[in-house]
């Protein structure tokens, strides 16, 4: 596993900053939902899952996030805290969002709508799923 952010282009004028994002363009995939998460208090931690299949982008609009990736093989912590920085998070990676600063707002992008048969929530049976699934397909 490694880091996979990219930077989206910011377009600044006298105004102001705008960036724009989409599906099949900056989003390596067609935007099926939007959701975003706020008011996440001091020592918070959410997420403690994986997707099936789900592809999705993670944009810190404002303030700063702390994500963990994990696999059975590797475990990584990204820091989130720019508007032009998106994390993409694919498939089978368990993942943890914590050290919400204060009024932040963590904007989702994702290939598709939501579906809860499509979670692990286990962190047991996600890596059962991973070695009978996964694992066999990357080698
Ligand atoms: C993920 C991380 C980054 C819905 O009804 N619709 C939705 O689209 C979503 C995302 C959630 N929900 C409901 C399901 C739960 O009752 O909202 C509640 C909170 O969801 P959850 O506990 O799954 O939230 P997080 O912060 O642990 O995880 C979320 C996403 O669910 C997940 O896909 O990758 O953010």
């Amino acid at each position: 596993m490694r880091k996979d952010i990219t930077k989206y282009n910011v377009h600044t004028d006298k105004w102001g900053k705008l960036v724009a994002l989409e599906g099949n363009g900056e989003i390596p995939f067609n935007i099926k939902r939007v959701y975003y998460i706020y008011g996440v208090k001091e020592g918070v931690r959410r997420g403690f899952h994986s997707h099936k299949k789900l592809e999705q982008i993670l944009i810190c609009v404002h303030g700063s996030v702390k994500i963990l990736l994990k696999t059975p093989d590797d475990e990584e912590i990204v820091t989130l805290n720019k508007q032009n920085e998106g994390l993409y998070i694919g498939p089978n990676v368990w993942r943890e969002m914590y050290d919400f600063e204060d009024n932040a707002v963590l904007l989702v992008l994702a290939s598709n709508h939501f579906k809860e048969s499509d979670y692990i929530r286990n962190y047991d049976d996600y890596v059962k799923y991973y070695e009978k699934y996964v694992r066999e397909k990357k080698q």
